[in-house]
């Protein structure tokens, strides 16, 4: 089987099982601290998903969250994998959570697969040829007004409440446009704006798990991203990420909000 069509028949799997999971309180752990959960079920999903990879790729790089990276330095495709994106709303919600796998060949992005497992849709693009939930093509919005713009942020104390040096920016733009969401899942609220359901998207902080697949599908959908500076976005490490229904409205909102040159 070619790498999209494991991922997919991975994906697909990984979600049915967590549409079945029961979980227990004493099955959720933190990590960082109380705000940043795992879960039995982020640990079995990410080595099914591991198990799936090695066994038909097992020259291939994998990143996931919950466990170190394998092959690390090798020349295979590196897919970036998190079991469970939004495990806060897996563990109080059962529902806005994702499978997301992303998958590159160095810079050159392969593919990517984002499965909002509740609802279920599958959203997904490969290089070249389109975004899609399911089998309906996706494209972004046509709104290029502020006053226009829905925005989502994953996290609103991180993003919008702590001092950072560009909050002062950042309030102006949330009091600015329409409205401002938080879905609680960067790989969802990336697909959000493929779809065309949000506008704009900024997160001072995400790892290469959170937004390597749900990237390729929003620019598939002719979307943009950036980091704060307007740079590549990274795929190897954490990032501030800025996010938009296209070029013109990353522009515009960095000139006018985060202190870019016009
Ligand atoms: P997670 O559910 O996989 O942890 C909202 O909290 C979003 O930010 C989710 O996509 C969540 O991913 C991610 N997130 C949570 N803690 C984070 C952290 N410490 N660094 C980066 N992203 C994080
Ligand atoms: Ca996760």
């Amino acid at each position: 089987m070619e790498r999209f069509a494991l991922a997919r028949e991975l994906v697909l799997q990984a979600g049915a099982a967590l549409r079945e999971s029961r979980l227990r309180e004493d099955e959720i752990q933190h990590k960082s601290g109380y705000q940043d959960l795992v879960t039995r079920w982020d640990k079995e999903t990410e080595q099914f998903l591991r198990r799936g990879i090695s066994e038909a790729f097992p020259q291939d790089i994998i990143v996931g969250e919950e466990y170190p990276a394998a092959n690390e330095g090798a020349e295979g495709c590196t897919w970036y994998l998190d079991p469970i994106d939004g495990t806060t709303n897996f563990v109080s919600q059962h529902r806005n959570y994702a499978v997301s796998v992303g998958c590159w060949r160095g810079e050159e992005p392969l593919f990517g697969l984002v499965l909002d497992v509740e609802r279920p849709a599958l959203y997904w693009a490969e290089a070249g040829s389109g975004a899609f939930r399911d089998g309906t093509p996706l494209h972004t919005s046509r709104r290029r007004e502020v006053q226009e713009l829905l925005m989502t942020v994953p996290g609103v104390p991180r993003t919008l409440l702590n001092p950072h040096p560009r909050q002062e920016g950042l309030l102006r733009l949330a009091r600015e446009v329409r409205g401002v969401r938080s879905l609680g899942s960067v790989a969802l609220e990336l697909c959000a704006l493929a779809a065309g359901e949000a506008d704009l998207f900024v997160t001072l902080r995400s790892c290469p798990w959170d937004h390597n697949a749900g990237r390729i599908i929003l620019a598939e959908a002719g979307g943009s991203l950036c980091d704060l500076e307007g740079e590549f976005l990274p795929l190897d490490r954490r990032t501030p990420v800025l996010a938009a229904n296209a070029p013109e409205t990353l522009r515009l909102v960095r000139e006018r909000y985060l202190g870019a040159a016009e």
